[in-house]
């Protein structure tokens, strides 16, 4: 069971932000940024390219959807695989936010 499931299934506390039938948004243990969210789909996957063009949509949707909520402007990054940073192999997608001035450069 990867970490995410333990966090869907209560078994790990998160401070959750956000929770519908299909995904669950949490603050990421050590922030990037101001704001930091991760959204996470409740169906296990590993890293984003395994989802199809449905489940892509739904996830970047619900992404935008809870940024909106905690920002005007945002940053939505994901690592795909350990080769880009990707370091809990459950798809999510991060949500990066709340600078006081420009953001911190990549
Ligand atoms: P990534 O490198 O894309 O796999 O990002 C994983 C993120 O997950 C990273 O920013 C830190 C965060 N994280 C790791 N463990 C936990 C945890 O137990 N709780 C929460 N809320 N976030 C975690």
């Amino acid at each position: 069971m990867t970490l995410f499931e333990r966090i869907v299934a209560r078994e790990l506390p998160a401070d959750i932000v956000y929770e519908d039938a299909d995904y669950i948004a949490i603050r990421d243990i050590a922030p990037k940024a101001p704001v930091h969210l991760l959204v996470i789909p409740k169906a296990v996957s590993t890293r984003m390219d395994e989802l199809g063009s449905d489940e892509l949509g739904c996830l970047m949707a619900v992404a935008v959807q809870v940024a909106a909520q905690h920002a005007q402007d945002y940053r939505l990054v994901v690592n795909c695989g350990a080769g880009a940073g990707q370091m809990v192999f459950h798809t999510h997608v991060h949500i990066l936010a709340g600078w006081d001035g420009q953001p911190a450069s990549d």
